[in-house]
């Protein structure tokens, strides 16, 4: 299967300027998509692994659960588009609940992942068509036409990867999302809820230090790429819950006053001074349900555990 690339390739990303413009800023930050190379990718999965990270398990037991409902609510002979293409078990779970779904369209900007998943999927599910689109899924791509025609279009976002978007560039998302599901579309998306602060905190700080090892790769990564020259073990990871805003917010901290060499440049830290790195939002039912208004759509369906720990939101477009 070849990736279809949209009709605008995706832009190259620009890991050393956006490197430099985050260090130099105050306070200092690193757009987390930089978290995930090929070692920040496996040390994701790992952490899925992790007792303390709840929120894979949850979400995979909503979907084994409540397939049946899920199935009735999207109907069939669905076009499903999916926001990257990281997530395999959850989309064969999806994939297998939904009755008679004519296409499958995953939509992510690198290449050798979108064929990986793609070629593992189409030998599971041979009747599905497999469409998959090499884009940034941040940006409105048109979508491909299924040769069965299909009922709907429903967008599938699971993970809570939109909590790892501030508020206003959520929905943006969702507004995208909005335009590519048409009017008579849906998106199913997961999000983490608000809970016990004690419990979201030990997620992001397992005990046997795989959410740490994956922030400081980020250190690793720009020495390789960016022949930059961090010193690991006077860095700390941190990731704290700020209950005001909801949200998990991860920074590498310098353990001293030192400076870095970053690209050529100079890069200078205080003692305890951190470089933001990734926010992690949970939400009320409410919270969400306020952005997704912001973007046009309105929550029909929402399925959760009986902790309510997760929630897998079905939004649709609002009544004119
Ligand atoms: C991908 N994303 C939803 C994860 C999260 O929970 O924010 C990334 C992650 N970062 C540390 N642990 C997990």
């Amino acid at each position: 299967m070849t990736a279809v690339p949209a009709p605008q390739e995706p832009a190259v990303e620009d890991f050393a300027g956006d490197a430099l413009a985050g260090l130099s800023a105050q306070p200092k930050t690193l757009p987390s998509k930089y978290l995930y190379d090929t070692r920040g990718s496996e040390l994701f999965e790992a952490i899925c692994e992790q007792p303390e990270y709840y929120p894979t398990r949850t979400e995979l037991s909503i979907l084994q659960d409540e397939a049946a409902s899920m199935a009735e609510a999207v109907g069939p002979r669905a076009l499903v588009v999916e926001y990257g293409s990281g997530s395999g078990i959850k989309t064969q779970r999806l994939l297998d609940a939904l009755p008679d779904p004519v296409a499958y369209v995953p939509i992510e900007i690198s290449h050798s992942a979108l064929n990986a998943s793609v070629a593992e999927l189409a030998t599971q599910f041979p009747e599905i068509e497999m469409l998959p689109l090499c884009a940034d899924f941040l940006q409105p791509v048109r979508l491909p036409a299924s040769e069965r025609p299909a009922e709907r279009v429903l967008i599938f976002f699971p993970g809570s990867t939109l909590g790892n978007f501030d508020t206003d560039a959520a929905v943006r998302l969702l507004t995208t999302m909005r335009t590519e599901m048409g009017d008579n579309g849906a998106a199913l998306i997961g999000i983490d809820l608000k809970k016990d602060p004690a419990m979201i905190e030990a997620a992001y700080n397992d005990a046997a230090g795989v959410t740490a090892d994956f922030t400081l790769n980020l250190l690793d990564r720009m020495n390789r790429e960016l022949d930059a020259d961090f010193d690991r073990e006077r860095f700390t990871h941190r990731a704290r819950y700020n209950a005001i805003a909801g949200r998990i917010e991860t920074h590498i901290v310098s353990d001293c006053a030192q400076t870095v060499r970053v690209a050529g440049r100079p890069i200078a830290f205080t003692e305890g001074e951190g470089i933001l790195v990734e926010y992690s939002c949970k939400y009320s039912q409410s919270d969400f349900a306020a952005m997704a208004h912001r973007a046009g759509l309105v929550v029909t369906r929402s399925w959760t555990d009986a902790d309510r720990r997760f929630a897998l939101q079905l939004v649709e477009p609002l009544p004119e």
